[in-house]
């Protein structure tokens, strides 16, 4: 159960901030109405959501899930391994000492993204990406088998982070999408497989009673819908430009 989620509006700058897609340059203000309704939505679940005014310092800076890991025993801030975006911490965790009696961090030179950490239950899987080095993985096991978690280091080929692929639904539910369709890592879950054509819907959220997804893949719609979930639908289009998810507008705890 989710109680909390922190959200940070993007700024003006947000449009001059790292992307590898080509999907154009983001409509500022089109950014900001599809942020409204991504916090809608997280109040419909029955989050109380702590929304942090933009910093035009950092342009990726509304992708909060990278800033940190959070669970309802412990939160680590990472150290993200962009370099634009490595000074967002400095903010989130003042933030996060309002919410946490201790933090845990990664240090240099381990690097991690949160969006490269999926857990599901008592297990946590760590994915190493451009963002995501060996060190900052090791780093993290060490830090969650602390508290009584498991963690697993998955390297990867494609994907962006490891969240970019996989979602955790709960009930041993597993969202897979491409390199991880077929990974003896998530072979015991129950895999709903993400249709090529349909990738980027991969990455969605079980947020209590409703998973949160992408507006505009009807296919994974369907499949999650059959699996015995209910469903709500964002438009994602102006953060999707930047590399952006559903996962990577929130830190939910
Ligand atoms: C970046 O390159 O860091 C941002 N433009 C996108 C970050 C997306 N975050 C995530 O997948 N957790």
């Amino acid at each position: 159960m989710f109680t909390r989620a922190i959200v940070k509006k993007p700024g003006k700058s947000y449009v001059n901030g790292l992307t590898t897609s080509n999907l154009g340059t983001p409509n500022y203000e089109l950014a900001l109405e599809q942020h409204a309704s991504y916090i809608e939505a997280l109040k419909t679940v029955g989050v109380e959501v702590t929304v942090l005014e933009a910093d035009e310092q950092f342009p990726d800076s509304t992708f909060v899930e990278d800033t940190a890991v959070l669970t309802e025993k412990f939160a680590i801030v990472s150290n993200p391994g962009a370099e634009t975006r490595n000074g967002e911490i400095v903010h989130m965790q003042e933030v996060l000492k309002g919410f946490y009696k201790e933090l845990e961090y990664i240090q240099a030179p381990g690097t991690l993204d949160g969006g490269d950490v999926m857990q599901a239950d008592n297990r946590f899987y760590v994915g190493l990406s451009t963002r995501t080095n060996e060190e900052g993985a090791k780093q993290f096991k060490a830090i969650v088998e602390k508290y009584g978690y498991t963690a697993e280091i998955v390297p990867m080929k494609e994907f962006f982070h490891l969240k970019t692929g996989l979602a955790y639904l709960g009930n041993n539910d597993l969202v897979v999408a491409g390199e991880f369709v077929d990974h003896p890592t998530f072979a015991e879950f129950n895999q709903i497989v993400v249709d090529a054509d349909e990738e980027y819907s991969a990455n969605c959220i079980r947020m209590n009673d409703y998973v949160i997804i992408p507006k505009g893949f009807e296919k994974s719609k369907k499949r999650i819908v059959d699996a015995g979930y209910k469903v709500i639908e964002l438009e994602m289009s102006e953060f999707r430009k930047q590399d952006g998810g559903l996962s990577c507008l929130s830190l939910r705890f």
